[in-house]
């Protein structure tokens, strides 16, 4: 198949997962065509099935915002009749699905059929899209999308508690590479954040309110207390400053560290013993995934989709938004006792194969064959 994926390039989840797909695609041997205004962070090896198409956005005097959906409606029109793209797949509703439909319909008066299958990642639903100033236009693109698929039931629920959604939403959860991710720990890398053995909480995000990332230093706060333990914080992000402000605050800055945003995920996560996310919402939570086939255990609020993928007391914890204590006493039930961290710490990489790349790409792929009979 030749397949145009359209995605945010950029280190949050929804760019990461299509890129994945893109990558897992282009290895069973489809020609995959990402279509974005830079080159997605995890598109950093060479395959020869992958082509990466860049939008420019021509700027003049009269722009005070230029328009970008319309340059990416032209680029995807462009690449659907030169590269004789079987299908759009696009990742995040805003704008892409209605770029995508208005690329339809312009290859449509052409004489060629291209269908279009949107990926609901999250807030492109439950922050962004129900915003008035978007929410007709969301509503409506994704009406017109020929198949839509959501990343979890959560946001299935929540996508037809928003919008009059006249189709059938499809779920397909995010997957992880749990091979790639199943790594050993670097030594040397676990002595420069851990010395002395302490055990290592480690949180990774995009640093954005709805992380709460402030309940993430709460909670070292009172762990930090009973264990001797390191604070690892990948990524960055607006809330970032002011979780360094709060360490400082509260004395534990010389065991924290914030090491900025970080491709090789696979490499820092082999050297934690907990990862922590404390959001008020998450779809899906792709990177609590991600720590759970590094074998680490998740200690997370129970928001959205996370109790999809996490197991109470098995693969880790799940507690109400906000719940700083419970969230404490439970990251320490689980490092307080080697025994208890590596059961932990064994059940993650069991639980996260059931959401295995070789078990979720075929779905994908199944849905893509039902409209190439179509067309
Ligand atoms: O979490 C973010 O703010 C980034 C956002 C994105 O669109 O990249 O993530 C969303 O999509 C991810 C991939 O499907 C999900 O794992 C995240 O849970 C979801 N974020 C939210 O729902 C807040």
């Amino acid at each position: 198949m030749r397949i145009g994926i359209v995605c945010y390039p950029t280190f949050g989840g929804s760019g990461v997962l299509a890129t994945e797909l893109g990558k897992a695609l282009a290895d069973k041997g489809h020609q995959v065509h990402f279509i974005t205004y830079q080159q997605p962070v995890r598109l950093n090896e060479f395959n020869a099935n992958i082509f990466y198409h860049e939008v420019r956005v021509t700027t003049y005097p009269l722009f005070d915002y230029p328009p970008y959906e319309t340059a990416l409606s032209s680029a995807m029109v462009d690449v659907i009749n030169n590269h004789q793209l079987d299908l759009l797949h696009v990742h995040y509703a805003i704008p892409h699905a209605s770029a995508a439909y208005l690329a339809k319909k312009i290859v449509e008066a052409q004489g060629r059929y291209i269908p279009v299958i949107t990926t609901l990642h999250g807030t492109d639903i439950t922050l962004v899209g129900r915003d008035k100033t978007f929410a007709p236009v969301v509503a409506f693109s994704i009406n017109q999308s020929d198949a839509i698929t959501a990343v979890s039931q959560n946001l299935r629920d929540e996508t037809f508690r928003s919008f009059a959604i006249e189709k059938e939403i499809r779920v397909i959860h995010n997957f992880v590479d749990t091979h790639r991710f199943h790594r050993k720990p670097i030594d040397a890398f676990r002595r420069v954040i851990a010395p002395n053995g302490e055990r290592i909480l480690m949180h990774a995000s995009n640093f954005r309110k709805v992380k709460r990332v402030q309940d993430i230093v709460r909670i070292f706060e009172i762990v930090h207390k009973k264990i001797p333990s390191k604070l690892l914080f990948v990524g960055d992000g607006p809330e970032r400053s002011g979780a360094e402000s709060l360490c400082r605050e509260l004395d534990i800055f010389d065991d924290v560290r914030f090491v900025g945003k970080q491709d090789q995920m696979e490499e820092i996560l082999a050297v934690a013993d907990l990862f922590l996310l404390t959001s008020e919402y998450e779809s899906f939570g792709l990177a609590a995934l991600e720590a759970m086939a590094a074998g680490v255990p998740v200690v997370s609020t129970n928001a959205g989709g996370l109790p999809e993928i996490a197991i109470q007391g098995e693969t880790g914890y799940l507690d109400d938004v906000g719940d700083i204590h419970s969230m404490s006493e439970h990251a320490i039930r689980i490092l307080e006792n080697d025994d208890i961290l590596k059961r932990f710490k064994a059940n993650a990489t069991a639980h996260a194969k059931n959401f295995d790349i070789h078990r979720i790409v075929p779905q994908y792929e199944a849905l893509y064959n039902r409209f190439l009979t179509l067309a």
